[in-house]
């Protein structure tokens, strides 16, 4: 049975992934960071399949400690400070977490076990002002947000210790991906949540930033099996993965107001408060080199995204009123 060690675990792709290693026989390894009150929201469905073990980006010991005593033949890097406007408030821990912690990550494989096969979860927003339409791996990069040029860093250390210390070491350039586990906060969530909210009557607004960004959605789970799928080739490299298709802010919007028959209109509200120091306006990207070599491909159009968003935070927000009324009674 291989195993496999992955750090954010307790986040969106980390529990996809953690799912998939299952299905495919893996012992699975969960990294998780110490926190007062316990997070696995996300794995609470697979907490008895998966070892858990504390550790943290920051602390280069506990990372060594980690491999050495459970010896994975792969690790997936998904850890990261991942939400673009809190790296322009906390930029230095966006750094140590996203930046500096990949080199922690690589460097405890060197000493460990140079034989370790890993994937580094780079990013789209490393293209940011982009040099080219659409965005292939051979596009310059010009990340525009401290966690864009956090995430360039992890990029290029995983390319450089891959060429100086032999270590299978891949990055997954991937575009923005989704599903009902994706945190609040990010735009796509945002807006499922408020229209389930609004379509039952527990909210009347929507306040949201730039709505003509464009961005290349697809669905979480389709994008982890190309994660799993890069650390099976003959020879690491990096991979582009995205849908090929982009799609503005507002265009979810209306697609998410439409499915429950409500004008987006009537409820959006645009709030200065939402915009960020820099845009990254327009994300496309080519993913024919993951075609070709991985045989990937995804599996949800951008409209069976949007509904099944949709259609998760109905089915959620009518159980909460569902129990709260059985309390109640
Ligand atoms: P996410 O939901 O925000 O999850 C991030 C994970 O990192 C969480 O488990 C978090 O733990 C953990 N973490 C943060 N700081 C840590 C630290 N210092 N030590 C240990 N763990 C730490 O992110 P995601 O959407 O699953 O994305 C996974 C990775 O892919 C991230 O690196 C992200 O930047 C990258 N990425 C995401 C997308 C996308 O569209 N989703 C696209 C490209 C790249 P807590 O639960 O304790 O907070
Ligand atoms: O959903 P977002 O916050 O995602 P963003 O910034 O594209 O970053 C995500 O995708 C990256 C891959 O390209 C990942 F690396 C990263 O970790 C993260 O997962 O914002 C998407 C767009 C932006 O242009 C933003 O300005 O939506 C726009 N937007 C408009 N109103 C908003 C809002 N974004 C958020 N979060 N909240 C708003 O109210």
């Amino acid at each position: 049975m291989p195993t496999a060690l992955v750090t954010g675990i307790t986040g969106q792709d980390g529990s996809y992934l953690a799912e998939l290693l299952l299905e495919q026989g893996y012992k699975v390894i969960g990294m998780v960071r110490r926190t007062s009150t316990i997070n696995f929201d996300r794995i609470r469905h697979i907490q008895e399949q998966v070892e858990i073990v504390q550790g943290d980006l920051l602390d280069q010991m506990s990372l060594i400690s980690i491999l050495q005593e459970y010896r994975p033949s792969e690790v997936y890097n998904l850890a990261a400070q991942s939400f673009v406007p809190t790296s322009f408030t906390q930029p230095v821990l966006t750094g140590e977490f996203t930046a500096l912690g990949v080199t922690r990550v690589l460097d405890a494989i060197r000493i460990v076990d140079p034989a370790i096969r890993f994937y580094q979860a780079s990013s789209s927003e490393m293209f940011g002002k982009v040099q080219e339409v659409p965005q292939r791996e051979s596009t310059p990069f010009y990340p525009r947000s401290p966690y864009g040029v956090a995430k360039l860093y992890g990029h290029w250390i995983t390319v450089n210790y891959r060429e100086s210390y032999d270590i299978y070491a891949c990055s997954g350039i991937l575009f923005n991906h989704e599903s009902p586990r994706r945190g609040l906060e990010f735009v796509t969530h945002k807006i499922t949540n408020a229209v389930a909210r609004i379509k039952l009557g527990l909210e009347s607004e929507l306040r949201l930033g730039n709505l003509e960004a464009r961005r290349d959605w697809g669905y979480a789970p389709d994008y982890v099996r190309a994660m799993w799928l890069m650390l099976q080739q003959d020879a690491p490299d990096d991979y582009v993965v995205a849908t090929g298709e982009t799609h503005s802010v507002q265009e979810f919007v209306e697609e998410a107001f439409g499915y429950v028959d409500m004008d987006w209109r009537e409820f959006v509200v645009q709030d200065p408060k939402f915009y960020r120091p820099a845009e990254v306006d327009l994300l496309v990207g080519d993913p024919s080199k993951a075609g070709k070599h991985l045989g990937w491909e995804p599996s949800v159009s951008f409209r069976e995204l949007v509904r099944l968003m949709v259609q998760a935070d109905l089915e959620a927000w009518e159980r909460r009123l569902k129990q709260a009324a059985a309390l109640t009674a």
